[in-house]
């Protein structure tokens, strides 16, 4: 790993007056990059809408790169510089006793100074760039239950040493009801020397959703910047943050999310060009930028990156623009799916989500939450996701449920709350559509529709399923015939408009009934050519030629070509 940039060990003040470079220069070098650039262009792939911040009398200044632990006091502490720590093999036990406090290495976090240096992982050009004289102050708001103690400390520390001080309005630390003794009044006592630091302890847990809302509730600072309180703020990471905001309020800046290992607690760099995505169903990931897309947008690593989904612990955003958004659904529990719902709602009503590769921040990725669920995580989980598709993904949803959350389209299995107020706030936004999000915001992204579609053909009849007389019959499979054309949805339902091919009262038959996503009678399983009836697996759709052409459900057979179906067109999915 890199050691701190010339720059910022140059730049020793704690004060960061000193480091401020007033200028006037409003030649053509652009703000982020301090390359010649024409002054309004926005980043690359920017779809750039007229500039709603006109030019502003304000000088620049070089951003600062202040940080009072660049030359720490205890320069062979463990873990110092960022740098992996590790533990002689009699602690072994120690370490595996302690771990299930926080899910990483507790016990060597515990030995790191709270206020260790971390190498500077900016791209060359960072330190350079040029930034507003005068930017918006920011609210940092930590949530936390029951956080280890040494590396909340670590957090704030990253925070109030490596800020400048006018930007800082606050600190709001928000206790989401912890159990833990340390983080009452030892941490009220601990805090009270930072006269910017507010502890808001909530009265039940509420989860970090409703946390975050308590602490935005009383920031003071024009932006608030969202953090987990297992985090260490780089040098220089936040007015790059504030700068986007300065040039546009729509703009939602993450900085770069690195990586402090689990198991040693060293700071290690992550790959260029990463954006936060989704995959189905609604399972945030990381994904880099298509190669066409950097080159045919000229990007450097430094430039701001749009970002369809963010990662939902870090970020910025001006505090009143939080609020016309509706800030965050209030009912989404504990943890989980509320960056999936501010994301598509940044994006869907005007604003814009970036990761700025010139603001970096280490966060320790666990594997598991070392904190209790007031109900089953995987339910409560579950549950924020059907919100946001069901206020979100318009005809999408389908996709969503279609990818094993089936069960939740019933209500009585899942009570997913009450959603009148989002989609009221949905409409009163005006906010574009789900396909319009996926076509302009993540267009890399495969989204049909159904799984499969056209004719369905019977192997062994070798024709196709037709509807007639609103009753299903066989005919000699012709494509321009829309009565032959089947869908197969992620409901799993063989449709045609509203009709699904479905077994008919108690008996043997078939007919069409009208399609329903709730009832899981009407849906097939279809592999291998093979179609089942969903619960019933092991009896398959038989073409029974016996009786005029009928359906029935047979003991499935690998060899039984009447027992083979075929869509025209299936979908890569
Ligand atoms: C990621 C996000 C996290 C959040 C989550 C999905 C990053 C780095 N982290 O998971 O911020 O968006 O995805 O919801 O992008 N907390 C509470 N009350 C609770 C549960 C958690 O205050 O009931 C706190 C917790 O102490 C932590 C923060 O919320 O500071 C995020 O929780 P996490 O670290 O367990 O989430 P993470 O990083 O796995
Ligand atoms: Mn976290």
């Amino acid at each position: 790993s890199k050691l701190p940039s010339k720059d910022v060990r140059e730049g020793l003040n704690t004060n960061g007056e000193k480091n401020l470079t007033k200028t006037n220069d409003k030649s053509e070098r652009s703000a982020l990059t301090g390359r010649p650039k024409p002054p309004n262009k926005l980043p690359a792939g920017g779809e750039s809408k007229a500039n709603s911040t006109a030019v502003r009398k304000a000088g620049l200044h070089k951003v600062l790169s202040l940080d009072v632990t660049v030359a720490p006091r205890d320069a062979n502490a463990v873990g110092q510089f960022g740098q992996a720590a590790f533990v002689a093999s009699n602690e072994d036990a120690e370490v595996r006793k302690r771990w299930d406090e926080g899910h990483f290495n507790v016990y060597l976090s515990d030995k790191i100074p709270v206020d260790r240096a971390i190498p500077d992982t900016r791209p060359e050009t960072c330190a350079q760039n040029l930034v507003h004289d005068d930017l918006p102050s920011t609210s940092v708001i930590f949530c936390f239950v029951d956080e280890v103690w040494s590396t909340l400390l670590r957090s704030v520390h990253s925070v109030l040493n490596r800020s400048p001080p006018h930007l800082l309005k606050e600190i709001i630390l928000v206790d989401d009801f912890s159990t833990k003794d340390y983080l009452k009044e030892p941490l009220d006592k601990y805090m009270s020397q930072f006269p910017k630091v507010r502890i808001i302890r909530l009265k039940e847990r509420q989860g970090l959703i409703r946390a975050r809302l308590a602490g935005a509730a009383v920031a003071k600072g024009e932006v608030l910047t969202f953090l987990d309180s297992h985090v260490e703020c780089n040098v220089g990471w936040l007015e790059p943050l504030l700068e986007r905001i300065y040039q546009d309020r729509r703009k939602v800046p993450c900085p770069v999310i690195e990586v402090i290992s689990d198991k040693d607690m060293s700071y290690m760099l992550v790959d260029n060009f990463q954006r936060g995505i989704f995959k189905w169903p609604l399972v945030f990931g990381w994904s880099a930028l298509p190669d066409e897309y950097i080159k045919k947008n000229n990007m450097t690593i430094s430039d701001p990156i749009r970002c369809p989904v963010m990662a939902g612990g870090l970020f910025s955003i001006d505090k009143k623009y939080f609020y016309e958004l509706g800030a965050y659904d209030p009912g989404l529990d504990v943890w989980g799916g509320e960056n999936m719902e501010i994301s598509f709602k940044i994006w869907m009503c005007g604003g814009e989500i970036e990761i700025i590769p010139c603001s970096r921040v280490g966060h320790i990725f666990r594997g598991q939450n070392p904190y209790k669920f007031p109900k089953d995580r995987q339910k409560t989980v579950e549950r924020n996701l059907a919100r946001v598709a069901e206020v979100w993904l318009d005809e999408y949803k389908d996709i969503f449920y279609g990818h094993g959350y089936h069960h939740l389209l019933n209500k009585k299995v899942i009570d997913i709350g009450n959603l009148t107020e989002q989609i009221e706030l949905r409409k009163k936004l005006k906010c574009k559509s789900f396909r319009w999000y996926l076509e302009n915001v993540y267009p890399d992204m495969v989204a049909p529709l159904v799984k499969a579609e056209g004719l369905v053909f019977n192997r062994g009849l070798r024709k196709c399923l037709a509807v007639e007389k609103s009753s299903l019959s066989f005919e000699i499979c012709d494509l321009s015939k829309q009565s032959q054309h089947f869908n197969y949805t992620w409901m799993r339902h063989i449709r045609q408009q509203d009709l699904c091919v479905a077994p008919q009262g108690s008996g043997n038959g078939f007919a069409l009934r009208l399609c329903d996503n709730v009832k899981p009678e009407l849906r097939w399983f279809h592999k291998s050519s093979n179609l089942a009836l969903v619960g019933r697996l092991r009896v398959c759709l038989l073409l029974c030629l016996l009786s005029f052409d009928t359906l029935r459900l047979n003991p499935c057979e690998p060899t039984n070509a009447f027992q083979k179906w075929q869509f025209t067109h299936y979908h890569a999915q």
